[in-house]
């Protein structure tokens, strides 16, 4: 679908509808908190109110400043609330707009997103996914170009601020920019703060992630061209320390592929799960097929992959230390394993790919 088509049905849908959730699934980055906040905005002009919701507030410190410094507020649920005020719902920047206790209750209205699609998902009345773009951010921008929303001028600089940041964090500063993310950029440039954008980078890593970074590199187990790297227990604010984790093994190392892992708590709720970062160099590297041939609970596109594994029941476990040795014995195993069939999956995966442009040459 060209970008001009996209934005017309966009526009429609914001028109008919007069209250949109719009829900970010798992931990919002920067690239879903700035997509989910044009979003917004786009929907406010035509007279559609969005409340932006998550499960989990922003746990870096550069993604709280992106909050703060723009003005960006979401609603941290627990729960679901009564879904009765909304006509339908939202998911952007995530690979399925299938949403537990929220899917068949209310029509899911739109989902972007630039990942592999999941499969079996659910009905969604406007839906683009390409990995086309390096980031959903991209996409947003691309409609408040097409639809020539009259923004006032603070709202189009904060709207456009982040959204470049959004681009700038998922193509890892542009290193994995595409034509239309460069596109993007150069329609946003026109408006965005610059000094705003310093601002919010110049945030420092939190002691947290320091911490858990040496923890990561005094244990990485070196495997053939992988690095594997355990570090133990992550408080839920801290989730996306694992992935800083795993980028900055990459960066550092001369290998193919990066997986960090830990299990991330949350005291007062029971909840327990592992969760898995993936990094390659490699362009052609299936992650996707990978990461799914573990587990389905996660997916990768480009360059990057994540899974979680629930394991809320292990949370009642009295040894903490056993169920980490147990947890990382069986990850690096694991991982192991699916290091020495690479050569299976890097075929099986051309031929998924290959069927998969067959087929879309024929709908
Ligand atoms: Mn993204």
């Amino acid at each position: 679908m060209a970008f001009g088509d996209l934005a017309k049905k966009l526009e429609d849908i914001l028109k008919q509808n007069s209250n949109l959730l719009i829900y970010i699934q798992g931990s919002p980055d920067p690239d879903a908190i700035a997509s989910s906040f044009a979003l917004q905005q786009l929907a406010r002009r035509y007279g559609c109110e969005g409340v932006i919701a998550a499960m989990s507030g922003p746990s870096l410190p550069q993604n709280r400043e992106l909050m703060e410094k723009i003005g960006i507020h979401f609603d941290v649920w627990k729960s679901l609330p009564p879904l009765s005020k909304f006509d339908g719902y939202a998911v952007l920047d995530y690979q399925t707009a299938r949403v537990q206790d929220l899917s068949g209750k209310i029509p899911c209205l739109i989902h972007i997103d630039h990942h592999v699609e999941a499969d079996n998902d659910v009905e969604v009345q406007l839906k683009f996914l390409s990995s086309d773009v390096g980031s959903t951010s991209t996409v947003l921008a691309h409609m408040v170009k097409e639809l020539q929303t009259a923004f006032d001028e603070e709202v189009m600089k904060r709207l456009a601020t982040a959204l470049v940041f959004g681009i700038q964090n998922d193509t890892d500063n542009y290193t994995h920019a595409s034509k239309l993310d460069y596109d993007a950029l150069d329609f946003l440039a026109a408006y965005s703060d610059s000094s705003l954008l310093t601002s919010i980078m110049d945030v420092p890593l939190s002691g947290e992630t320091v911490r858990l970074l040496r923890k990561a590199v005094s244990s990485q187990v070196c495997y053939r061209d992988w690095i594997m790297a355990g570090v133990g227990y992550v408080e839920e604010n801290n989730r996306d320390s694992i992935a800083i984790i795993a980028d900055f093994l990459l960066k550092n190392n001369d290998v193919e592929m990066v997986v960090v892992f830990a299990l991330v708590f949350k005291n007062s709720h029971n909840k327990l799960q592992l969760d898995a970062s993936f990094r390659t160099n490699e362009e052609d590297f299936d992650l996707d097929y990978l990461i799914k041939e573990i587990t389905s609970d996660g997916g990768g596109r480009r360059y990057k992959g994540a899974y979680q594994v629930n394991l809320d029941y292990f949370s009642f476990c009295p040894d903490m230390d056993k169920l980490w040795d147990v947890v990382h014995m069986t990850t690096i195993e694991a991982l192991k394993k699916k290091r020495d069939m690479i050569h299976l999956v890097e075929l099986k995966s051309f031929y998924h790919r290959f069927r998969a442009r067959l087929r879309s040459l024929f709908k």
